[in-house]
């Protein structure tokens, strides 16, 4: 709602335009709504529609020419700002066998998401992990880290992982910063394995070095998470909106492994009809095994394995999964919401 217009208010906001200044009572009411108003939309994408046109950009560039080569998912309400809510960049990067991506630092924060294909490698602050489907794998804030595919096991084929960023967040805040590291891949001076074999297992070194608001785990593999939610499911009460659902976390702290992104995997068994809930942190969904449903507001998307869809803040969703375990990787800006004090959430029991 807006005031009435009269003459003399008329007169007085032409006279303000063109000094900078604009009267609030006519914006109030958008500027603090009853409740969030997202701009952006639910959307999925399949894997399916992409996986030939990745191929494509396999085809017509390499991932040393591209530096990166992504196919970023665009919010379909906010196209061309590579935002997939307002404060979370999402991209699918294909790697190829025999392929390097450079080493690079930014003071953006990276999550990868493996989707498919063995034999690529990440190196992370000189450690090297190799990349198997279902691994969550952090690149923290102004860390070099570079991407290659050199086969493991005898299996070399090419690579699909899902990169999560914030850098709209870091956008908004004018906080960017990147550098290109001298070499295409960097030295690596510690042994693959070794941030698991310190930090992995519920325990840390007595002496512990590590600093700074990250998780010393770099790799959270899909083979650990994947079973900790199957022994869950056989011995916890299922959550009626979540399933199971799990967030990963930094061991030395509890809280999310870097300072910007949450992320979390969830399992809804077979038969599963979840009730509807909604919060503040628009949040990314990467499906990781079995088919559903998942009701957005008023929208159903039916999803598949390796497809990505985006619930916006405040949307409610819901999951039906009639046919299959489903499992879940998703990812939000929840904890800095949290750190704001502003993260709100509903659970509806209609
Ligand atoms: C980046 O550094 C990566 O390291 C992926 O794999 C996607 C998107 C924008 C800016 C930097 C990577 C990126 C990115």
């Amino acid at each position: 709602m807006t005031s009435h217009q009269t003459p003399e208010r008329e007169a007085l906001y032409a006279a303000l335009s063109g000094m900078h200044l604009s009267p609030l009572w006519q914006s109030l009411h958008t500027l603090v709504p009853p409740h969030p108003t997202a701009p952006y939309a639910a959307a999925l994408w399949r894997y399916a529609d992409i996986a030939p046109q990745m191929a494509r950009a396999g085809e017509v560039i390499t991932a040393h020419e591209a530096v990166r080569r992504v196919l970023v998912l665009e919010n379909p309400a906010l196209p061309g700002r590579s935002s997939i809510t307002q404060s979370l960049y999402a991209g699918l990067q294909l790697i190829l066998p025999g392929e390097v991506a450079p080493s690079h630092r930014h003071s953006q924060s990276a999550l990868r998401f493996v989707i498919e294909g063995q034999g690529a490698y990440t190196t992370v602050a000189g450690e090297r992990t190799t990349m198997h489907p279902g691994d969550f794998i952090i690149t923290p804030s102004w860390t070099w880290h570079d991407h290659g595919n050199l086969g493991v096991d005898g299996v070399c084929e090419p690579v699909v992982w899902l990169d999560g960023l914030d850098i709209p967040m870091l956008r908004y805040f004018d906080s960017g910063f990147a550098e290109n590291d001298t070499q295409d891949s960097q030295a690596v001076s510690r042994p693959e394995g070794q941030s698991f074999a310190r930090y992995g297992y519920n325990m840390a070194p007595v002496k512990s070095l590590h600093q700074g608001a990250t998780s010393p785990v770099f790799n959270y593999p899909y083979a650990r998470s994947r079973e900790a939610l199957d022994l869950l499911s056989r011995t916890d009460a299922i959550d009626a909106w979540h399933g199971y659902k799990l967030c990963y976390t930094n061991p030395l702290t509890g809280g999310s492994p870097m300072p910007t992104m949450a992320t979390f995997m969830q399992l809804l068994p077979k038969g599963f009809k979840g009730k509807r809930a909604r919060s503040t942190d628009g949040t990314v969904y990467s499906v990781v095994e079995g088919h559903g449903k998942v009701t957005i507001n008023a929208q159903v998307f039916d999803f598949a394995p390796r497809d990505t869809f985006v619930v916006p803040s405040w949307a409610s969703v819901a999951f039906d999964c009639p046919q299959d375990d489903v499992v879940l990787f998703s990812f939000s800006d929840r904890p800095v919401q949290l750190a704001m004090g502003v993260l709100r959430e509903q659970f509806l029991t209609d």
